[in-house]
């Protein structure tokens, strides 16, 4: 099998990208969707596959053959969102060690920021304080992710292996050995009440914009600690600094916000118990990312179903 692929990323360095395909798996070749020379794009008939991260205007009626659509990362809203989506071609989410590790290695750096208050023990240098500290053992605290997919699972998974109380939550229920699962919005507050730290890794649909906000703040313990990974629409960002003025919240890490990037006069920058990194959590790497894409259109070409194939209904 020796498959042709459209290239679409804008930004990505193609050559490397073309090299690093050629060292995963010699049975795909990348094609650039624009012209190196800038002249015009160019139709692409034959090709059935693609991978797209944002919309481009007028892409698909280019790729008149086309069977696929891989995404470039995991959170597919905006390809969603792209009125120009052909209705009856799949569309997958990416899922690959990469990206997951990736995901892993940040919750894991956070959730023992916040554990151990480490971020105070940067604040006590800065002030030339010696500070005494605290803390219970992992597996006295209470650690919940909300979404429990791709990437959510193996978090709780890792969390769960350096000794945290886990919970999850999910749309349907899971078992996840080591960690309690609750599904479905009757049992959210049961997953949050008495939770220590809150770690979203929900997809953003209609049913999880603004989830994060002041009523779910309430339901936690209090002085809880709050890491949003996944999308800034998932937080109602005015309901952030009253949550940490009134201490219901002691601090958030914030790797996404609604306007990336975030403006320089954003108060969120300058707060001492906020956390900003720049989006950069976990992104999909190139050499296991295209070996998972060829995994799946072996898949695909063996009559098999595709995995992580987008429910546009549910909007994941
Ligand atoms: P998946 O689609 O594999 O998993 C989504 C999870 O969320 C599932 O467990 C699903 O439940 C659950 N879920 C969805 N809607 C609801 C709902 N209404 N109520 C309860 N649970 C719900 O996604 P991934 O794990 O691959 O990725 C999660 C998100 O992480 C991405 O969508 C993206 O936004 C974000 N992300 C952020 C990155 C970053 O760098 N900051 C990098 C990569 C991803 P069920 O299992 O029942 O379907
Ligand atoms: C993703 C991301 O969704 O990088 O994969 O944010």
């Amino acid at each position: 099998m020796n498959r042709e692929i459209l290239f679409t990323i804008e930004g990505a360095d193609f050559d490397a990208w073309t090299k690093l395909a050629r060292e995963a798996t010699p049975n795909l070749t990348l094609i650039p969707d624009l012209p190196a020379d800038g002249t015009k794009p160019a139709e692409h008939p034959g090709i059935h596959y693609c991978l797209a991260w944002r919309p481009r205007k007028g892409l698909y009626a280019r790729v008149p053959d086309l069977k696929v659509i891989f995404a470039l990362g995991a959170g597919i809203e905006r390809l969603l969102a792209d009125p120009e989506l052909p209705p009856h071609v799949p569309l997958v989410k990416m899922a690959e060690p990469g990206l997951t590790e990736a995901m892993i290695h940040y919750v894991l750096w956070q959730t023992l920021n916040h554990h151990r208050r480490f971020w105070e023990l940067e604040m006590a240098q800065r002030a030339l304080r010696w500070v005494e500290q605290d803390y219970p053992a992992p597996w006295n605290r209470k650690v919940g992710i909300l979404g429990l997919g791709a990437l959510g699972e193996a978090t709780a998974a890792a969390l769960r292996d350096f000794g945290f109380q886990m919970r999850g939550w999910s749309r349907s229920p899971k078992a996840i050995p080591g960690v309690a699962c609750f599904g479905g919005l009757d049992r959210l507050a049961e997953f949050l009440d008495g939770l220590e730290i809150l770690i979203c890794l929900l997809p953003l649909t209609p049913e999880t914009i603004g989830i994060l906000n002041a009523d779910m703040f309430r339901g936690l313990a209090p002085g809880a600690a709050l890491i949003n990974a996944a999308r800034g629409g998932h937080l109602n960002e005015s309901d952030l600094l009253p949550a940490l003025e009134s201490g219901q919240l002691s601090a958030a890490t914030l790797d996404v916000t609604s306007v990336e990037p975030l403006p320089r006069e954003h108060p969120f920058w300058r707060h001492p118990r906020i956390f900003i990194t720049p989006h950069n959590a976990a992104e999909t790497a190139p050499a296991t990312g295209l070996l998972e894409i060829a995994r799946q259109i072996a898949r695909f070409e063996a009559g098999q179903p595709l995995e992580h194939l987008v429910d546009r209904a549910r909007g994941y």
